[in-house]
Parts: C-alpha cells; sequence; structure tokens
C-alpha cells in the first residue's frame, strides 16, 4: 500500500548555460518545481513538475502547477491509499480536471516510490526493456542559418543520432537548408514549430518535403487535429504530434483522423507515467513509432524520461541530451552523460530513480518551500 505522509514542494532556478529559443518564446532561467515524497513507511523519493514559467506552451506553468498540487492534487492524494502507483492516474482524472503537469509532477513521484519499496530500477517497473537509448538534441532558433549550421554540426559530431531544429514563419526553410547543406544526406534531420503555422502557411510548408527530414513537429494548432489531417495529406514528411497529444484519447483521435504517423511523448504533457504507457501500447498496434521529448528537465526529470523511453516502441531517438547541453551543474550524481555513439545507458542496476539527487546542491538553489502532510 502506497499511503504518502508528506510531500514538499521546492522551487529552484537553475541558469541554462543559453538561452533556448522556440517560435513562441525564449528560456534563459529555468524555474523548476521538485516534489520530495515521503510515504507512511519513511520511504522517499523525488520527482519533477516539468511546468514552465510562462503558458507559452500550453496553459500550465510552474505556478499554477503549484497552487493545483498544494490545494487539491496533494490534499486529495492525502485521502487516498493506493496498492499500485498504476491506479493514481484514473483516481486524479476522476477527481480532478486539467493540471496535467501537475498531476504527473506527483503521479511519477509515486512510481518512483513504489520503485523504491519494491527495490525495483524505474525503468523495471515501467516495462523497460532496453539498457540504452538513442540520445537527439534539441537546437533553439538561432540569429542565422549559418550560425544554426555551425551549431548542429558542432552537436552532430558529439554523435546525437538526430538533430531536431527549432523553426517558426521567417525562420524556416534558409535555416534547414543550411543544416542539410552543412550535415550532408544522410544525417537525420527534422524540425519542431510548436504550433507556429496555419492553414495559410500550407503551400510554404510544403516546400520543407525536399530537406528529407525525419518528421515535422506540431506545424499547427494544438487543438487542431481535422487540420493536421489536412496538412498531412499533403506532405511526404510524417507530422508528429506533441502538444495535441494530451492523453492517449487524443492519441486515438490522432490516429484515426490521420493528423499524423509519429507521437512525441512527454510523460509530464500527458499526466505521467500511466497516460504515457497507455499512449505508447495503443500506437504500438497500429503501427505508430514514438519518442521521448523533452521539457529542458533537470537530472531528475531527465531519469524518468530515459526510463520511460526504455519501453519497446520508443524507437527514434529522444531528446535526452545528457546534463551538460543544459546546465554548468546538475542537480544529480553522477551527471547524465551521452556516450560517443549518441547512446544514454539507463541506469537500471539501481533501485528507483537510478542516480543520486543532490540534495544539498538543492538546498542551496531553493527560492521557495513548503512542507504538506497528512493528518492524522
Ligand atoms: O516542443 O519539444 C518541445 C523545450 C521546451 C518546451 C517545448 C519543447 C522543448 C524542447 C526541448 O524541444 C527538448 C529538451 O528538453 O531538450
Ligand atoms: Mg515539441
Amino acid at each position: 500500500m502506497i499511503m504518502l505522509r508528506r510531500v514538499t514542494l521546492r522551487e529552484v532556478a537553475l541558469p541554462l548555460r543559453e538561452p533556448f529559443r522556440i517560435s513562441s518564446g525564449v528560456v534563459k532561467d529555468r524555474r523548476i518545481l521538485l516534489l520530495e515524497l515521503e510515504d507512511v513507511d519513511g520511504v522517499r523519493a523525488w520527482s519533477e513538475c516539468v511546468a514552465p514559467a510562462f503558458p507559452n506552451y500550453s496553459p500550465e506553468t510552474i505556478d499554477t502547477a503549484w497552487l493545483a498540487l498544494r490545494d487539491w492534487i496533494i490534499p486529495f492524494l492525502f485521502r487516498s491509499g493506493f496498492s499500485r502507483a498504476s491506479q493514481v492516474h484514473d483516481a486524479l482524472e476522476s477527481a480532478i480536471r486539467g493540471h496535467r503537469m501537475a498531476k504527473a509532477g506527483i503521479e511519477m513521484g509515486l512510481w518512483v516510490l513504489e520503485a523504491e519499496h519494491l527495490r525495483l530500477p524505474l525503468a523495471n517497473l515501467l516495462g523497460g526493456t532496453r539498457d540504452r537509448v538513442d540520445v537527439g538534441v534539441s537546437l533553439g532558433i538561432e540569429a542565422s542559418p549559418s550560425a544554426l549550421a555551425d551549431r548542429a554540426a558542432r552537436e552532430h559530431a558529439e554523435g546525437y543520432r538526430k538533430i531536431k531544429l527549432k523553426i517558426a514563419p521567417g525562420s524556416d526553410l534558409a535555416y534547414v537548408e543550411a543544416v542539410r547543406t552543412r550535415l550532408g544526406p544522410d544525417a537525420s534531420i527534422m524540425v519542431d514549430a510548436n504550433a507556429a503555422y496555419g492553414e495559410k502557411d500550407f503551400d510554404h510548408l510544403e516546400k520543407l518535403d525536399v530537406f528529407g527530414l525525419s518528421m515535422i513537429e506540431q506545424p499547427l494548432h494544438s487543438e487542431d487535429l481535422r487540420l493536421h489531417a489536412q496538412l498531412q495529406k499533403r506532405l511526404q514528411t510524417p507530422i508528429c504530434l506533441d502538444e495535441s497529444v494530451t492523453g492517449p484519447e487524443r492519441a486515438d483521435d490522432m490516429i484515426a483522423m490521420g493528423s499524423g504517423r509519429i507521437i512525441n511523448i512527454k510523460p509530464g504533457r500527458v499526466g505521467g507515467f500511466t497516460s504515457s504507457r497507455r499512449i505508447h501500447d495503443r500506437a504500438a498496434k497500429v503501427g505508430i513509432p514514438v519518442w521521448c521529448g523533452g521539457m529542458l528537465e533537470s537530472g531528475i526529470g531527465r531519469a524518468c524520461n530515459v526510463a520511460l523511453a526504455s519501453l519497446p516502441n520508443f524507437t527514434m531517438p529522444g531528446d535526452l541530451s545528457p546534463s551538460r547541453r543544459y546546465w554548468e551543474q546538475d542537480i544529480v550524481n553522477p551527471e547524465w552523460t551521452m556516450e560517443p555513439n549518441g547512446q544514454v545507458v539507463v541506469p537500471n542496476k539501481r533501485p528507483g530513480l537510478g542516480i543520486e539527487v543532490d540534495e544539498e546542491r538543492i538546498r542551496g538553489l531553493t527560492r521557495s518551500e513548503l512542507t504538506l502532510a497528512r493528518d492524522r
């Protein structure tokens, strides 16, 4: 039986080594919401809520997540007990609508807690089947096509197995062309528009087909699956959905409507691991490949993503870059690294997250902290 006794919310600030620009905004300092869970047996687990500072990706932010966790989600969980972490998702869904990133933060923590209880690596508990996962890098919008091509060439030489370029109207064709020319025809290149285009851009987006991209991620508005289906009919390049797929139901809609051919699964976006596994299983059944996206996580969120990405249908490289791609110093030991062949090792020799959380460093970085406890 998993019964929470205490949860501590902490906001830490970690400066990115360089600003990360996408079509809808830029991040310089990452405000990160960490959760520390303790159950009635005294077992502890860490997890991360991926909500960003500003609602330019989805409606949630770190501040809405803090509120939702403090006032609704954690009090609800204090009133409940679960024999398995896999039951938490549906209980939360039936009680509280939306707030998926907030829910995911604690749902994933409860999976880690169960893994600690069973002395099992998180990857094994989730059903992971591989020891290593292919890694891709996500590159923000740069000042010029040649600056992006330089950057992409450096990252390609590091071993990354997929290079993802953020695009936006006005920063697209020339940038993609520069990178394709620099990296050559065999490099795996994709783009991510973060919903920046519309129906009027279909002719323009068709011009991306000549670059042999492995996919175009979330070109259109997140709510518009019908429009994505129309665009997919006109493109040779597969569409991959990110923001649009908020849970298994939207994945089913995408599959039924032909709105895309690939799914980016971020456990934070879809409400946690149970939802992620359902999307993974439904996609596998119909031959849709999935890969694990990222939200500029710290090493704690990275551990959750890497564990999930070890499941069998995660057949494409994930946005699972090593710590130094983001931070001067991460908050875990050892830091996340990438093998020269562009893979990350799944830490499945140790229970739980499989890495050590640097609690002292977290204390030093903490800007606000709140401990909630079950009443007796
Ligand atoms: O759309 O995949 C995205 C980062 C923040 C918000 C949205 C996205 C991203 C990334 C970064 O692409 C991936 C990473 O964490 O390396
Ligand atoms: Mg994306």
